[in-house]
């Protein structure tokens, strides 16, 4: 594909496939300079294809070579087939079933883009999805093409005496000194769930029973160093087993389930069939070395990759447009998971803050898409927040549009009427619709229509008649794929307080909360007899992925933020109050004008602080002001400056005013004990970690000394971290550099602790910070080719240290373009997941959004850019 003429795939365009292939056979003799990859394809043509005379084509890198191709056991000329960049083209009829072998070499040790199979410290490993297994050898590689999977693995037993692939082992034996092992998957699979592993690695051994009473053999490979790091991954695995027997009645299928952890991984995992590949990153914890936002995040990705099996995996997608049928479900299934293992509250927040500031700024920016989208380039750009979160959003709205009950019913029919098959969004609709007897037509839209829903809500009281009417308006900004929207079906969620804060009935039944199906441009809601005009707690729980805007007071935030009853909405409330109050600073500060907090804030702050019958946890989100990237994606131009400015003087002014309450609350909840990581525990960290964040904002000695006192005792990653990331930003060269240098000392040898050292040295509000990461790119502990060193140093300084990677002379810009420039060669998906930051080149002031353009044009106009990067340049530019 030339950079000049990348291919645009449409949905319009999609046929089924035209051959399919029954059995695979795979053969691999894993080598120290190449491989040698032997497959036995039993094909035929497809039935159900209209394309009866189509020729036999198959999908195939142009790294791959191929040795020999053998069709029904003759050997072909050189003139019986003809190979391009995207493949292999077989001449012949083929109207009766064949077999098909093929040959190929390939090189995994020159392999850096990390997709088909590669080197990972020494290990072999793969990752197939979306379109990689085309680079392990030719292969119908469509997520339609399902087929039972036979691999035989072999290798040098003193190097690799691990050998894995999907499904169970059911042959070995070994010859001079190599090995080999046969494994066979039962369940028919695309390729994109296929996967090797060969390395000298050593495991933790469990098992889990299931519902039926099946035991499974529970596994999890590891570098021998990592032994003491895989508990909580499998108590996480035994959890969500359990889980998903009991809130979707779905049980294991294969007799062994396996997860395998490498350090070199382009993203979080992958659900393979029975053998889960996992960055160390997402699977490896103990207290010392884990945060407890990692403890968290790790129980959540296990449970997600594990949910796959279902959600993915039995039931797959018919082509690439339908992922977020897999992923959406499978974010909202692990969704839920967390919340039921943790606070349901706090786990809403967090995603809707994920959502708010990452997903609704791609929804708003140039490679804004349908959860559905329509045509693509290169599918690795579309495993997106959109196709993620928003999908699982969008799932989340049919769960509460159709109630628990219904819905599994719905995800029953789903499972059962799709086992074994390749699917659409619009089936799973359907199975939704049949069970409920709703018309989802109108709420498809959600599916195929891209950008953020704006909700504009207004009221009246008739204090006559106690009638109350509220009216919802809604409409979509034009995004690429379409300029008009129609409306969407938008559940909301709401209640309705009166002046003591007490929940009115919202009708006869004396229900007190209830979910509108707004579905009209404009639409008005009646309730009567109300005994005074309400405050409206509107969009409870997050139901519906908009922006909803309601002309609240500062006083009516304040009240929602001490009496709604749904948690949700006072968390939002507070920070509705706090956008209003930085927003009016902010504007105060452009225009040179003293700034002063709104005492309300300060009060409302208060309130929180000192109530502790509040859940700690829900204290420390209450506490936390709203994310400069959240306040960023509200205003009409982003000011970077003025944004953190204003935040860090309202942080400071908060401080000041209550430090003895915030010192009150490190006290209380600074843990003296052994460490637990219970959620009672977990919370406690999280409000401590937050007071001790706003003493150090008022830069006293004996603040300093805390931090210092906490980050020299703490038994904990959390503890530890926190004071160091305080410590990274502080004012006194001694205490930061001592801090940063005794921790690397402390950890050299642990790269997982490392990466998160690189981190908090990119995140540091110094001035002298782009120097330090400029500085660190030649560390021993920084490489290239790591996407996890990448993220961590030059992602989190260009995505999240706002201020210094904006700076005004366009060096942080430039410097970006030259990471990206330098990894397209080797890591294509990874370049393109950097170019992030400068896609929201266009929010920006003249002079910046200038310099940004330059540096995207210079990316655009290098020599072999790679189609990930073009298509994102390429559009961002548009
Ligand atoms: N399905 C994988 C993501 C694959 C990304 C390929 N570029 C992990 C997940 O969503 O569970
Ligand atoms: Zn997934």
């Amino acid at each position: 594909m030339s950079k000049n003429n990348p291919r645009t795939i449409h949905l319009k365009d999609y046929r089924v496939p035209p051959f399919l292939i029954e059995r695979t056979a795979l053969h691999f003799e894993l080598g120290e300079k190449a491989t040698l990859v032997k497959s036995r394809l039993s094909m035929r043509r497809n039935p159900a294809s209209d394309e009866r005379d189509i020729p036999l084509r198959l999908h195939g890198d142009s790294s791959l070579v191929l040795r020999r191709l053998v069709v029904d056991g003759r050997d072909l000329n050189a003139d019986e087939y003809r190979i391009d960049d995207e493949g292999l083209e077989v001449t012949g009829s083929f109207t009766e079933p064949f077999e098909l072998e093929c040959v190929t070499l390939i090189k995994p040790q020159e392999n850096t883009s990390l997709e088909g199979l590669y080197r990972s410290n020494g290990m072999f490993c793969t990752q197939c999805e979306a379109e990689g297994f085309r680079k392990i050898t030719y292969y119908l590689d469509r997520p339609d093409v399902m087929s039972v999977f036979t691999t035989t693995i072999h290798a040098s037993r003193v190097d690799y005496p691990v050998l894995l692939s999907n499904g169970n082992p059911v042959a070995e034996g070994e010859q001079n000194g190599r090995h080999w092992v046969t494994w066979e998957d039962p369940f028919p699979k695309p390729a994109y769930l296929f996967a090797l592993v060969a390395g000298d690695l050593e495991k933790v051994e469990d098992r889990f029973v299931t519902r039926s009473g099946r035991e499974i053999a529970l596994r999890l490979f590891v570098e021998k160093q990592n032994l003491d790091k895989c508990d909580h991954a499998i108590e996480s695995l035994k959890k969500s087993m359990r889980w998903d027997e009991e809130v979707y009645g779905r049980e294991y299928d294969l007799d062994i389930f396996m997860i395998v952890a490498v350090d070199h991984f382009n993203m979080g995992a992958m659900e393979n069939k029975g053998l889960n590949i996992f960055n160390s990153s997402c699977v490896l914890a103990k207290p010392e070395t884990t945060t407890d936002s990692a403890f968290q995040r790790i129980e959540g990705i296990v449970a997600h990759e594990y949910f796959h099996n279902w959600s993915g995996n039995r039931v797959t997608c018919r082509d690439w447009f339908q992922l977020s049928l897999k992923e959406g479900f499978t974010v909202f299934r692990d969704s839920e998971f967390s919340a039921d293992m943790g606070s349901r509250t706090v786990k809403r927040i967090e995603d809707v803050a994920l959502l708010r500031t990452q997903q609704f700024a791609e929804d708003a920016g140039p490679m804004a898409h349908p959860v559905r989208p329509a045509s693509f380039i290169e599918i690795s750009n579309f495993y997106t927040l959109t196709v993620y979160e928003k999908g699982a959003e969008v799932v989340r709205m049919l769960h509460t549009l159709l109630g628990p009950e219904k819905f599994r019913e719905g995800s029953d029919l789903y499972f059962a009427r799709f086992d074994g098959q390749a699917v659409t969004t619009d089936d799973f609709v359907a199975c939704m619709a049949e069970v409920s007897g709703l018309d989802l037509t109108q709420f498809k839209r959600w599916y195929s229509q891209a950008g953020t829903p704006r909700v504009d809500a207004s009221d009246d009281y008739d204090a006559s008649t106690g009638r109350y009417t509220l009216t919802l308006k809604q409409s979509c900004p034009a995004t690429p794929e379409a300029s008009e929207k129609a409306p969407f079906v938008i559940p909301v969620a709401l209640g309705l307080l009166d002046e003591q804060g007490n929940e009115l009935a919202l009708d006869d039944s004396g229900a007190t909360s209830q979910v509108l199906s707004f579905d009209q441009a404009q639409q008005s809601f009646v309730f009567e007899n109300l005994p005074c005009r309400p405050v409206p707690s509107l969009l409870r729980g997050f139901s519906a992925p908009v922006i909803l805007s309601y002309p609240y007071s500062r006083d009516q935030l304040t009240f929602l933020m001490a009496h709604d009853s749904d948690g949700f909405n006072r968390w939002d409330a507070g920070q509705q109050l706090a956008v209003q109050v930085i927003q009016q600073l902010v504007a105060d500060y452009r225009a040179d004008r003293d700034l002063e907090v709104d005492q309300r804030l300060i009060t409302a702050y208060q309130q929180v602080l000192a109530d502790r019958s509040l859940d700690p946890a829900m204290v420390a989100k209450m506490l936390a002001l709203p994310s400069e990237a959240y306040l960023g994606q509200l205003a009409e131009e982003i000011d970077v400056d003025a944004i953190h400015h204003v935040r860090q003087f309202v942080r400071r002014a908060l401080a000041e005013q209550l430090q003895g309450l915030f010192m009150d609350a490190y006290r209380h909840n600074r843990s003296n004990g052994k460490f637990e990581l219970s959620a009672e525990a977990i919370a406690r960290r999280a409000l401590q970690n937050s007071a001790l964040g706003y003493l150090m904002a008022l830069e006293r000695p004996q603040d300093l000394v805390l931090a210092q006192e906490q980050f020299e005792t703490a038994d904990n990653m959390t503890d530890t971290l926190a004071a160091l990331s305080l410590l990274a930003s502080c004012d006194d060269d001694d205490a930061r550099e001592t801090a940063l240098e005794s921790f690397y000392n402390q950890w050299q040898h642990d790269a997982l602790v490392v990466n998160q050292w690189l981190s908090v040295q990119a995140s540091a509000d110094r001035p002298d910070v782009f120097d330090t990461v400029r500085g660190l790119m030649k560390h021993p502990a920084f490489d290239m080719g790591n996407p996890n060193k990448v993220r961590a140093l030059i992602g989190v300084f260009c995505g999240q240290n706002a201020v210094h990677f904006h700076r005004t002379d366009g060096a942080g810009y430039r410097f970006l373009a030259d990471q990206i420039l330098t990894l397209d060669a080797r890591n294509p998906q990874i370049a393109s997941r950097l170019l992030g930051p400068l896609t929201r080149w266009k929010r920006y002031d003249a002079k910046r959004r200038a310099l940004m353009q330059a540096e995207l044009e210079r990316i655009r106009d290098a020599d072999k850019l790679s189609p990930d990067s073009y298509e994102v340049v390429t559009k961002t530019l548009a």
